[in-house]
């Protein structure tokens, strides 16, 4: 039973803090206002997060057009429950790779570069640490596993996969967009140390870029005035969570704590500034 406000679309994946639905032909991405830290979701939401994130996300669509064509239909072509956190998109053929980018040591770059002084089969000079700047971006794909943890892929592991011309591609394309968004980003504030991008086939072959870019959610955003290489560094966005769960010394276990009411609207401010700093606008 549908009430006047329903879409009865169907659900195709619900993802922690998004969920995608299928119309017709197109596929629509709904950008909630849920927060994933430490791999889990909290029970509050900061209001506004995923229409910053959405807009975010538009936007960088739009500066990256030369780089490589994306998914967007229309930003505005949803339903009106979700209007400003919601975009019809074409529907790929989706590929198995997650296309990471880094330009700074972090994450599973850095345990990789411990164990073997290279990720992804990309040599690294020695004498890096935690929160190094990279000689140059390095693009550094993992599986997509459909359950537990992604794994590092090399270059060939690629190609193995997808061909020789579309793993040339995204490689090409993750590395363009990381340089070009990390550039701006620096200039206005923010170090973006990686992204993750998503890339899929149009029926004639065409490469196409998917998937949310650049925001805070598929990146690690950092501030660059407080930025100094040798250890781990504050999380632009969700920084004030993180010393939240830790002020309580919460176990990391369910039940998940509920956030304070001014850790939301400190943390519903870093969005909204991410957005401000990268776009130069104000959000409508
Ligand atoms: C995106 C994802 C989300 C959960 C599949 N244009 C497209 N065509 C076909 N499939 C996808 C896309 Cl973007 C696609 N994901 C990631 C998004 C919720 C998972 F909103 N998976």
């Amino acid at each position: 039973m549908l009430g006047w406000e329903e879409h009865g679309l169907e659900l195709v994946h619900s993802g922690k803090v998004r969920e995608l639905y299928a119309d017709g032909d197109d596929i629509i991405m709904v950008a909630s206002d849920r927060v994933s830290v430490y791999d889990v979701v909290l029970p509050t939401p900061i209001p506004g997060k995923g229409r910053v994130l959405t807009q975010l996300s538009l936007w960088w669509f739009g500066q990256l057009g030369d780089v490589i064509p994306n998914h967007v239909i229309s930003a505005t072509d949803v339903p009106a429950e979700w209007a400003g956190r919601a975009i019809r998109c074409r529907r790929l053929e989706m590929l198995p790779v997650e296309c990471i980018a880094r330009g700074y040591l972090a994450g599973l770059g850095l345990a990789s570069y411990r164990e073997t002084g290279a990720i992804s089969g990309v040599r690294l000079p020695p004498g890096l640490g935690e929160g190094s700047r990279l000689p140059e971006p390095v693009f550094t794909p993992t599986t997509k596993a459909a359950a537990g943890h992604d794994e590092p892929m090399t270059f060939s592991e690629v190609e193995a996969l997808v061909g020789g011309p579309v793993a040339n591609s995204v490689r090409r394309a993750t590395l363009e967009v990381y340089r070009r968004g990390a550039e701006l980003a620096a200039r206005r504030g923010i170090l973006i140390a990686d992204t993750k991008l998503e890339f899929g086939l149009l029926p004639d072959g065409t490469v196409v870029l998917a998937d949310e870019v650049l925001t805070p959610d598929s990146s690690r955003f950092w501030p660059k005035d407080v930025y100094k290489a040798g250890g781990p560094q504050p999380s632009f966005d969700k920084q004030f969570v993180r010393d939240y769960l830790e002020s309580i010394q919460w176990n990391k276990k369910p039940p998940v704590p509920s956030l304070p009411v001014d850790v939301i609207e400190k943390t519903r401010e870093k969005y909204l500034e991410a957005f401000r700093r990268l776009t130069g606008k104000e959000l409508e």
